[in-house]
Formats: C-alpha cells, sequence, structure tokens
C-alpha cells in the first residue's frame, strides 16, 4: 500500500521524490520518474496464451516479463483487463473490481503486479470511464425504472420530450449515439457502442464512485493511470443541437466539456496527489491550448496527454508527406518546450501497425524501417509508448473479407457503410490498410505453429509472416529490428538529453530527410532520419560538426564535410561538437 498517510512522510516526499511535479533538480527542471520511461503497452488478449484458450491472459505476460524487461522498458500499459461481455475487448466494464474471465483472476493480477515490481516494473491501468458496460448493475439498474437511485448515473432523455437532438456514435451501426429503451420509454446516450452507454460525469455520485475505483487499484500497487477517452466525460446535459456535419470535427464538438478541467482538479485532489501516480488522458482537446490546460503542472490535474494529430494524419490511403509530419511534431514540441509533457507514439491498439502505415513492410525495407522509426519515436522529447511487436517489426494482416474482422468498429462500420450506400471497395481497401486488427494479431514469439502465442486456436490469426518474423530468430541475429530497439533504449537511458534536451528541427522543407538537434547543457546531438525508399541527401550546417555516432542502422554513413547522404530509411545518431 503506498498511500501516505503521515504528514511528515508527505512532506518528506514534496521535498525528494522525483514524482513531484514542481522538483527542481540542478540544469532540469521539473524532473519525473514517468517522464524518463519508457512505456510498453501490450493488448492482453493478443500477447500470450498460458492456458490455450486461443485468449492472451495475465499468466501469460507473467511468463514473459524477463523478456519484457530486456528490452529495457519501464513501465507496462495493459489495455483493460477488468470483467467485460467484451462487445469492444474490454473497454465496456462490467465490473471495475474483478479480472476479465479470459485473462485469469484477481491471485494472477496480484502476482504480475508483485513480479513486475521485483523486476522494476511500473504498472499502468486503463481506466474506462466515459462508459460502462450495459451489463455493469449501475446500468441494469438505471435502465429498470425512472425513479431507480443509479438513474442519474447515465444520461436519459424521456420519450415524451420528443426525440432528442442528434448525436453521432463512433461504433453504431446507424451512426446514432442514443438508443431508444422500452422498458423506461426513454433513451440512453452511448458515444461508442449501444452496449457502452455513457457515465454521467455531472452526478457527483458517479465521480465518487470513480475515484474509489481508482484508489482501489491504487491500493494495490498500480503506478499509473490511462485514463480512456477522457476528453469526452464532462457533456452539456441540455443535449443542445449540434450544426449539420459536426461529426467531421468530433472533438471540438464531444471533448472538452463544460466541467471537464473541475472534475480533473477533483480527481488530482482525491486520487493523484494521494499516491505515487501519474496519469495519461487519451486525447488532448482540439487546440494547444486544450493540450495544455490539461497537463500544466501549476493546475494539478493530468501528468500527460497525448494527442492524435500525428496519427490522424495517415487515417487516409493517400498517405502522408513528412513535411506535415514534421510541422505536427514540430508544433506540439515547441508548444511544451517550457511547460507541461507530453506522450510520443505511432501506434496502438485503434491503429494499423507503424511498419506499414509510416514505414514500408515490403521484405526489402521492413527492417530498416522498421528500426528508422524506432529510432524516431525514442529519441523524441515526449514519454515514448512502445505497442507490443513493433520492436519486431510486426506488420499489418491485410485482412480482405469483412467475415476475417473482430472489430465493432470494422464490423459496424461496413454496415453502416453498406446502408449508407457508400463506395465499398474503397471502404474495403480503407479498412484493410488502416484497420484496428492490424494492430491486435497474436504476438510473434517463435516459428511454431501460431507462432508461440498459443497452443489452441487464436482469436484473431497470427500473421502469415511469423516464420520469418518472431522474437526467436530476432534474438538471434545481433543485427536485428529488436536488438536495435534495445540498444536504442539504452541509448535514451544513459542521456538525459534525449529526454530533457531542447528540440531543433533542421531542414523543416526537406521532403525526404526529418533532422533535428537535441541540446541540454554543453552537449548536442543530432538525429537524421530517411523516411523513403532512396539515397537522399541533407546539407549540415557549420554549426552540426559531427563527432562520433552513436547509432546507426547502417554499417555506414557518408559524410563529406556536411554533406550528408543517406541510404534508403536510414537514421543516425551522431554526437556533435559543442
Ligand atoms: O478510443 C477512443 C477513441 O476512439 C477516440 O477517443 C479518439 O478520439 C479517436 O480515436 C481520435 O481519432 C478509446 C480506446 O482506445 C478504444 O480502443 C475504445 O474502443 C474506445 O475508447 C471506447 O472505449
Amino acid at each position: 500500500m503506498k498511500k501516505l498517510l503521515i504528514p511528515i512522510l508527505l512532506i518528506i516526499m514534496l521535498c525528494s521524490c522525483s514524482n513531484n511535479p514542481k522538483q527542481k533538480t540542478a540544469g532540469i527542471p521539473n524532473k519525473a520518474w514517468w517522464k524518463e520511461g519508457v512505456i510498453y503497452q501490450i493488448y492482453p488478449r493478443s500477447f500470450k496464451d498460458s492456458d490455450g484458450d486461443g485468449v492472451g491472459d495475465l499468466k501469460g505476460i507473467i511468463e514473459e516479463l524477463d523478456y519484457i524487461k530486456s528490452l529495457g522498458v519501464t513501465m507496462l500499459w495493459l489495455n483493460p483487463i477488468y470483467a467485460s461481455p467484451n462487445d469492444d475487448n474490454g473497454y465496456d466494464i462490467s465490473d471495475y473490481r474483478a479480472i476479465m474471465k479470459e485473462f485469469g483472476t484477481m491471485e494472477d493480477f496480484d502476482l504480475l503486479l508483485k513480479e513486475m515490481h521485483q523486476r522494476d516494473l511500473k504498472f499502468v491501468m486503463d481506466v474506462v470511464v466515459n462508459h460502462s458496460s450495459d451489463e455493469h448493475e449501475w446500468f441494469k439498474q438505471s435502465r429498470s425504472s425512472r425513479d431507480n437511485p443509479y438513474r442519474d448515473y447515465y444520461h436519459w432523455w424521456p420519450a415524451e420530450k420528443g426525440k432528442p437532438n442528434y448525436r453521432w456514435s463512433f461504433f453504431d451501426e446507424k451512426g446514432e449515439a442514443w438508443k431508444y429503451d422500452s422498458i423506461t420509454d426513454a433513451y440512453y446516450l452511448h458515444y461508442f457502442s449501444q452496449k457502452q452507454p455513457d457515465l454521467n460525469w455531472e452526478n457527483p455520485k458517479v465521480r465518487q464512485e470513480v475515484y474509489d475505483i481508482m484508489k482501489f487499484w491504487a491500493d494495490k500497487g498500480v503506478d499509473g493511470f490511462r485514463l480512456d477517452a477522457f476528453q469526452f466525460a464532462s457533456k452539456d446535459t441540455t443535449f443542445p443541437a449540434l450544426p449539420e456535419g459536426y461529426q467531421k470535427n468530433i472533438i471540438k464538438y464531444y471533448g472538452m466539456g463544460p466541467n471537464l478541467h473541475s472534475y480533473l482538479r477533483e480527481m488530482y485532489d482525491e486520487v493523484l496527489s494521494k499516491y505515487e501516480v501519474f496519469a495519461v488522458s487519451e486525447g488532448a482537446g482540439s487546440t494547444l491550448e486544450d493540450a495544455h490546460a490539461l497537463v500544466d503542472e501549476d493546475r494539478k490535474e493530468l501528468q500527460m496527454a497525448y494527442h492524435f494529430e500525428s496519427v490522424d494524419m495517415v487515417n487516409s490511403l493517400e498517405g502522408y508527406t513528412l513535411p506535415q509530419f514534421k510541422q505536427v511534431f514540430t508544433k506540439w514540441d515547441t508548444s511544451f518546450a517550457e511547460k507541461g509533457w507530453i506522450s510520443i507514439f505511432l501506434s496502438n491498439h485503434d491503429a494499423a501497425r507503424i511498419v506499414s502505415r509510416f514505414g514500408n513492410d515490403s521484405p526489402e525495407f521492413r527492417e530498416a524501417s522498421a528500426k528508422m522509426l524506432n529510432t524516431f519515436l525514442l529519441s523524441m522529447r515526449g514519454t515514448p509508448y512502445i505497442y507490443y511487436g513493433d520492436e519486431i517489426g510486426m506488420t499489418n494482416i491485410n485482412f480482405d473479407s469483412i467475415s476475417q474482422y473482430k472489430d465493432i468498429a470494422a464490423i459496424n462500420g461496413y454496415k453502416k457503410a453498406l446502408s449508407d450506400r457508400e463506395d465499398m471497395d474503397l471502404f474495403m481497401k480503407k479498412l484493410n490498410f488502416l484497420s484496428r486488427d492490424n494492430g491486435r494479431t497474436p504476438m510473434q514469439w517463435n516459428p511454431s505453429i501460431h507462432a508461440g502465442f498459443t497452443t489452441g486456436i487464436p482469436w484473431l490469426p497470427v500473421n502469415d509472416n511469423y516464420k520469418d518474423i518472431n522474437v526467436a530468430n530476432e534474438q538471434n541475429n545481433p543485427n536485428s529490428i529488436l536488438n536495435h530497439f534495445k540498444n536504442m533504449v539504452k541509448i535514451r537511458k544513459e542521456n538525459d538529453l534525449l529526454i530533457y534536451g531542447a528540440y531543433q528541427m533542421l531542414d523543416a522543407e526537406n521532403k525526404d530527410i526529418y533532422a533535428f538537434t537535441r541540446t541540454l547543457d554543453n552537449k548536442k546531438m543530432l538525429v537524421l532520419l530517411n523516411f523513403t525508399d532512396h539515397d537522399s541527401s541533407i546539407k549540415l550546417s557549420e554549426n552540426e560538426n559531427i563527432e562520433s555516432i552513436l547509432i546507426n542502422n547502417y554499417t555506414d554513413f557518408t559524410n563529406e564535410n556536411g554533406d550528408v547522404n543517406l541510404k534508403p530509411y536510414q537514421a543516425v545518431i551522431c554526437e556533435l561538437k559543442y
């Protein structure tokens, strides 16, 4: 138990604990362990199955903790592991104090946490409280009658008031977020699926329930919270009409509701300030100001946020241009140069694989581009989030037929596209490239059947390329993506400069190469990344005088008096004379 009960202890903590956002250390302001770490994200359903039912589980993760530790990462974020009917793979929670049957038991969880802490690995818990499952006891009560004490735990619109104003839903097959419920002749709100009714955050009882749940897990010893879809929690409960087509700009209309900041401040006072934990918000509003207001230390709300601008940039088949990509990352870095902290990520369980999406998954370039992307993630300012499998360059599975998909977003999106008479060839092409199932296929451990993920039938097929792309092969090859990744994590951890150092982009217009420097005290590094499948060059200025090379995904490096030539997807970090 980490609760700080004795005031004197609290004072000592405030003075000495690196968790304290206000702490200043010589040269580096506001140091914190969660800024210095590297997060490894596990989709538990797909990581390792210990009992042969085809679904990954907690015991499977325990079996692989030494592997995880060997990566050098310092924190694990697990997607939801609570009891759930799995309409949205655990993002629909029916009991916030129980473990999902398929994943194991509370004893398994306690053991996992203990084994992690013994290895000095921190645990980040997913907290899904914008909505619950419709099978949660609260909702069962709430829908049972209009005067049930739990009625106001959710958003209800009595039918006698007429149809409520249109609300768009992320996962609904008709795109409708209001669902009529005949039991009480009223509509309930669900921004996600019909089985994910939105909780009513304007009700103080709901907020207390959530803080109690967070305390339950913090008392067990979890070290961080990832707040799912939290920017949507506070709502204008008059539900006014919104402009036509508002869903194209959904965060602006659904995000950062009227009381969000006061709820976050309340959460900070009730929970976060009482434990050695940090919290990260999924989503950061629709402007830089919104993001700042969430994470500026002085406001005492959250410690970190992640924005979607970089991953949303590739949400089409046209892809992205490198100057756009650089501009987005530079804008966010510049805005957080003095205050606040963000996450750096290119993939997660809601996205396709990075090497397929941002790199090149052809046999010729997969390895180089995966190493290049990992170099990028681990050399930027912000806490890096690495999604399982990206350390070995796993690729998209690219399903062809809708019957192969398991994700509710894909299945209901397909139904909606059909009824909207969309161009279904185009829809399927997009799904094939961008679907969330691409990023959810089982971890590829070795060349044995089902890639060593399970002895049963995997819930989602293993990618056919597992005989080539797997952990065992990667471990045996000194030049593998995996060994490059480990090396890169080590370099980051050994260099405060890569964590805290100032970032500056070079040559913004260069269409092929992303070049930037990181500077701290009297040290400076240059990061050079070729994002293309051809050779490309960049001219360095007199200020960028290369002293030594720290890491390179090729054996050679061509630099003639500042005229640098990079091979396809070459990634190099150099120390500069300063
Ligand atoms: O995702 C939420 C989500 O999809 C939006 O918050 C986000 O704004 C959008 O992706 C921006 O482009 C979370 C989980 O990550 C996801 O897996 C769940 O399905 C969803 O919440 C519902 O809990």
